[in-house]
């Protein structure tokens, strides 16, 4: 089988932000990718199956597992290397409200100020669809973003898509787009249905070019240099 550009090579944890910390933990490097979302919606079982690693990122069928901004530096086959940033999840009650205070200004501050920071994924559970505080989360990523640095691209994951009826899911993906006002990539961490659209939507948002890029392979390579020598044929008449 052919080896997939996008096949992760290396995925490790970097650091971790949390409340009141200072951000020096965490010197911004590579471009950055965030997951944010509802508590428990999949996020990090989500950037476990982007990065074919079952237990990178801590996950639990407890809401609130995530309590801090992770941050994981990947590279692909092709050279791409992007951060990626786990956010806690919010609509989570259990918690003081101090303590939810603490996360909510962690995560503004992360999203409005973080330098490398190009994209923002919203997660949501497909079945749930995407709701007030997820538009909430967008309208903030769209309007927070420091002055001087470049606006965040949204990008817009219903996750959990294998708890739906295949027969229904794709008629229920377009009622998704509808209230998001955008694309939404049907994702499972189940199946790895999705991982490849949401790669390429990251990179694309992220702006992430390969810095090396595959080799051209015989079949391609044979199209190229006919397309080529097409060309040249016609130039060669002069
Ligand atoms: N069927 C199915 N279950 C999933 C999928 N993704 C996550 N889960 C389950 O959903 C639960 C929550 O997953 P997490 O990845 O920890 O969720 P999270 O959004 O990171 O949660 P917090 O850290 O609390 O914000 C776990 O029990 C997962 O096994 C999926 O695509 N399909
Ligand atoms: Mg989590």
């Amino acid at each position: 089988m052919k080896a997939d550009p996008l096949d992760v090579l290396d995925a490790s944890f970097i650091a971790a932000l949390t409340p009141g910390a200072s951000a020096d933990g965490a010197p911004p490097t590579f471009a950055e990718v965030a997951f944010g979302g509802r508590s428990n919606v999949g996020k990090s079982s989500l950037i476990n199956t982007l990065v074919q690693r079952k237990g990178l990122v801590r996950t639990s069928g407890t809401p609130g597992c995530t309590r801090q901004v992770n941050l994981f530096q990947t590279r692909a086959r092709d050279g791409a290397t992007i951060v990626l940033a786990d956010l806690p999840g919010y609509g989570f009650a259990k918690r003081s409200k101090q303590e939810r205070q603490a996360w909510a200004t962690l995560i503004e501050r992360y999203l409005a100020e973080r330098v490398t920071l190009r994209a923002l994924v919203i997660v949501t559970d497909a079945r749930r669809g995407f709701e007030e505080d997820d538009l909430e989360l967008a309208a903030f990523a769209r309007s927070a973003r420091r002055a001087d640095l470049a606006p965040l691209e949204l990008i817009f994951v219903a996750t959990k898509i294998d708890r739906l009826p295949k027969s229904s899911a794709r008629a229920h993906v377009k009622r998704l787009e509808k209230a998001a006002a955008g694309a939404v990539v049907p994702f499972s961490s189940e199946t790895g249905e999705g991982r490849r659209e949401l790669w390429l939507a990251i990179r694309r948002a992220a702006g992430v070019v390969p810095l090396a890029a595959e080799p051209i392979n015989r079949h391609n390579a044979g199209e190229a240099a006919d397309a080529d020598g097409g060309r040249r044929g016609i130039q060669g008449g002069s």
